[in-house]
């Protein structure tokens, strides 16, 4: 017989708290058969990305533009003021990034990418070198293609998987020390820091880190911009985790982490809870000036980026939502719950599990696999495979490869990606998505891996093809 049914909070041993949020509207998902699978899969390449989405049942391709906007949002919609220069929703969104964020000038972008750009071609002068705690895809090619050496100076803990680190995101200052000790700090265009970091597996960074890294800077006259892309998650693992930070809000935390910054780039379609949008905003007004100038080359007016009035107006409404305890607390608790399970069930993945998704080891389910098999991207098709569910490459083939060998980069992490987007899926998708993984996992020795038959030239994870070997 089976024990009495216990809630997930009774599990844990406390009361089960939940979604600060009811479900308005719905959209149906498609489940599809095995073979249909199959046929989707051979005709996309093995290759998430060119999954058509009618094709997908849990769709954990990415956090990014696929969260649920709240009722406020899709009523900001309503007032978009579509006004060429000076739009109403711009001056509501510079208002919201000075208020959440703290920075003074604003230069809205279409997205992340439109960002990096602006930033990575105002403040790299061909052949400096910008420090980052790991890289990001779109973040890296952007410093290169402005001229800018990229240096990897996460802590190393960061690169194992299954280290448990409070703070794994952190920047390793010994690191920072020997490269002005190798190339002088006049070579150093800036200090790219992400918060958390993405392909570490959503680890954070510490407000203390910060603060050494602020004081380095200041030292050697260096400066500290900020990938604030999911800063707002961040902020939850330093209330949770830091000493001194458990009575403060996410709010506060937030706004003080942004201080010691002297500016920051944003992908809002991650924590701003938006489909579409981003921004750059920084300080000092010579910086601004140029972006502000490029963006019109770029994007389009600087009252808009790129962007429509509405978006923008969701925008700032997001921003403000995006940082209530409550929201972050549920939605962080979802990946968890998630990954917990995981956990249990002994399947291996990065750890501890960071802030918005779970992050498979496909090293460990596959060790018969060599990397240049391409081992999370055969984890990824056998999940889809399984189960209809989309999962993203984060290993070998999401690194490219090196711009003067030409070969493979090959990270240290191989992983598959279980990314969850915010306020869409329910705690009964999370529990299918576990029994599927576990599923794979029990499946994992007879599995061969995949070569790649197709290889674009730019950021190559999105559209290059394979066949299975
Ligand atoms: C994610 C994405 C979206 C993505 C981008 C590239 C390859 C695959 C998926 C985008 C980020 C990000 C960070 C830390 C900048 C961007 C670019 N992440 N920084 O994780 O995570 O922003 O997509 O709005 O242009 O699925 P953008």
């Amino acid at each position: 017989m089976t024990d009495t049914p216990r809630t997930f909070g009774q599990q844990l041993g406390r009361r089960s708290w939940a979604e600060p949020w009811k479900i308005k509207m719905v959209e149906p998902l498609t489940m599809s058969e095995r073979g249909d699978r199959a046929r989707a899969l051979e005709e996309a390449g093995y290759n998430t990305f060119l999954l058509r989405s009618r094709d997908v049942y849990i769709d954990l391709l990415t956090d990014s533009g696929t969260s649920a906007m709240s009722d406020r949002q899709w009523a900001g919609m309503m007032r978009g003021d579509e006004a060429y220069a000076g739009s109403e929703n711009f001056y509501h969104l510079e208002e919201a990034i000075r208020k959440y964020y703290g920075f003074k000038y604003l230069v809205p972008t279409h997205q992340g990418r439109g960002a990096e750009h602006l930033i990575s071609r105002s403040a790299i002068t061909p052949g400096q070198y910008v420090p980052g705690n790991m890289y990001f895809t779109t973040t890296r090619l952007h410093q290169e293609m402005a001229g800018g050496i990229f240096t990897d100076v996460i802590v190393d803990e960061a690169h194992d998987p299954q280290h448990r680190g409070d703070f794994k995101g952190n920047i390793d200052l010994a690191k920072l020390d020997a490269l002005v000790a190798k190339v002088g700090a006049a070579a150093i265009a800036y200090i790219s820091l992400a918060a958390t970091v993405n392909m570490a597996g959503g680890q954070p960074v510490s407000m203390a880190n910060v603060k050494a890294v602020r004081a380095w800077c200041d030292r050697h006259g260096v400066r500290l911009f900020l990938d604030a892309t999911r800063a707002v998650e961040n902020a939850f693992f330093i209330q949770e985790r830091e000493p001194g930070y458990a009575d403060r809000s996410i709010a506060q935390i937030l706004l003080e982490f942004c201080s010691f910054m002297d500016g920051a780039w944003m992908s809002a379609k991650k924590d701003s809870l938006v489909n579409i949008g981003g921004w750059v905003a920084v300080n000092d007004f010579p910086l601004f000036e140029e972006m502000r100038n490029l963006v019109v080359v770029f994007e389009g007016l600087h009252t808009y980026g790129g962007l429509a009035g509405r978006d923008m107006e969701a925008m700032a409404i997001g921003t403000a939502e995006s940082v209530e305890d409550a929201h972050i607390r549920s939605r962080i608790g979802q990946v968890r719950y998630l990954g917990m399970l995981l956990e249990e069930w002994g399947i291996p993945m990065m750890e501890p599990v960071g802030g918005h998704a779970i992050f498979l080891d496909a090293r460990r389910f596959y060790p018969q696999l060599t990397q240049d098999q391409f081992p999370a991207q055969t984890l990824a098709a056998e999940l889809y495979l399984d189960s209809g569910i989309r999962a993203m490459e984060r290993g070998i083939v999401s690194a490219g490869r090196n711009a003067t060998t030409g070969d493979h980069n090959r990270p240290k992490l191989e992983l598959t990606r279980l990314t969850i987007p915010r306020r869409v899926y329910t705690q009964a998708h999370m529990d299918v998505v576990a029994e599927s993984v576990k599923a794979v996992y029990d499946a994992r020795a007879a599995v061969r891996g995949l070569r790649m038959e197709y290889e674009p030239r730019y950021l190559r994870f999105f559209q290059a093809r394979f066949v299975p070997l």
